[in-house]
């Protein structure tokens, strides 16, 4: 077991933030509404690379304000983050010298946001990982799961070496201590080449933990399914990810938020079983979490403030 596992044991409720160029798009292309989870979107409509590139030209999250995120995480009593840097799309929110595909170079916004975020983070003593989907990428020929474009084989090794690794290298380099990577959807590797992967990155920062989407059974903690909470106690570190509607990117038309008591009920059933619940936001692209969950957020931390053990 990996020796930083005990602050993730005793964390028991984690904020995740789904945040990219889905955000802006909130679950719609050319007019018509899509459902399920926003940050399928260029897939389930098969938007082209060079079209769904075009969206970065519009990324102006203007609201977004990092310490006010932190602020509401640390008011709703969860004790860790986790960001996604990098979603399926392959959108950089982040500086990366690998790619021009990024916040930083194809944005008018052109700021790192997820500096800022670890930057206040950090500031708040709260720990913090980045999701990075090291696999599937539909912009980039050799990434995972862009059939509709690129149509040819591809070379996933090519890819790995010239952009996952490498952005991989770039998050747990330039933006201090990690808690975890959040990584997801593996593929394209064995198992000596995810060991490989693995020891190679863990060289970088080793108490960060990695999340068992890394693949073939070489993460340090247990990820279940989306939205699956197992059905007995498991005594080994895990958490169960849920969603605060039925997307984990912003979807305008999707209100369907759970309640306070929901999410109690959800930290106390992971809770009850050894387990973190880690519950999403999808912010706008903006940069705003919608109100109700703002109010929700601060109605748990109230809630646990005076029943639970913070
Ligand atoms: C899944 C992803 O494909 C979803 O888009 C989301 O990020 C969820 C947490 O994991 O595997």
């Amino acid at each position: 077991e990996h020796p930083n596992l005990k602050w993730f044991k005793d964390a028991k409720f984690g904020i995740f933030i789904h945040w990219g160029l889905y955000s802006k798009l909130a679950g719609e292309w050319q007019s018509k509404r899509y459902y399920g989870s926003g940050e399928w979107l260029m897939y389930q409509a098969k938007i082209s690379a060079k079209d769904y590139g075009l969206v970065a030209g519009e990324f102006n999250p203007l609201k977004f304000n990092a310490t006010e995120w932190v602020d509401l995480i640390k008011s709703s009593g969860a004790r860790y983050m986790v960001v996604t840097a990098k979603h399926h799309e392959g959108f950089a929110m982040f500086d990366s010298k690998v790619s021009d595909f990024s916040i930083t170079k194809a944005s008018p916004y052109g700021k790192d946001v997820m500096k800022e975020l670890s930057g206040a983070a950090a500031n708040a003593k709260l720990p913090f990982g980045f999701y990075y989907s090291q696999f599937l990428d539909w912009h980039e020929p050799n990434g995972g799961g862009n059939d509709w474009d690129f149509k040819q084989s591809k070379d996933y090794h090519k890819y790995y070496e010239e952009k996952s690794i490498p952005q991989l290298k770039e998050l747990l380099t330039n933006y201090g201590k990690l808690g975890m990577v959040w990584f997801d959807m593996p593929g394209g590797l064995n198992k000596q080449e995810t060991q490989f992967l693995v020891d190679d990155l863990h060289k970088l920062q080793p108490q960060t933990l990695f999340s068992s989407r890394v693949g073939q059974g070489l993460g340090d903690y247990m990820d279940f399914g989306d939205s699956e909470m197992p059905a007995e106690p498991i005594a080994k570190p895990w958490e169960a990810i849920y969603t605060f509607n039925d997307s984990w990117g912003y979807i305008a038309h999707d209100q369907n938020f759970k309640t306070s008591s929901d999410i109690i009920r959800l930290i106390a059933t992971a809770s009850s079983k050894g387990g973190n619940l880690m519950l999403n936001i999808g912010p706008d692209g903006d940069g705003s979490i919608p109100q109700a969950n703002i109010d929700c957020l601060k109605s748990v931390g109230r809630w646990l403030k005076v029943n639970g053990e913070s």
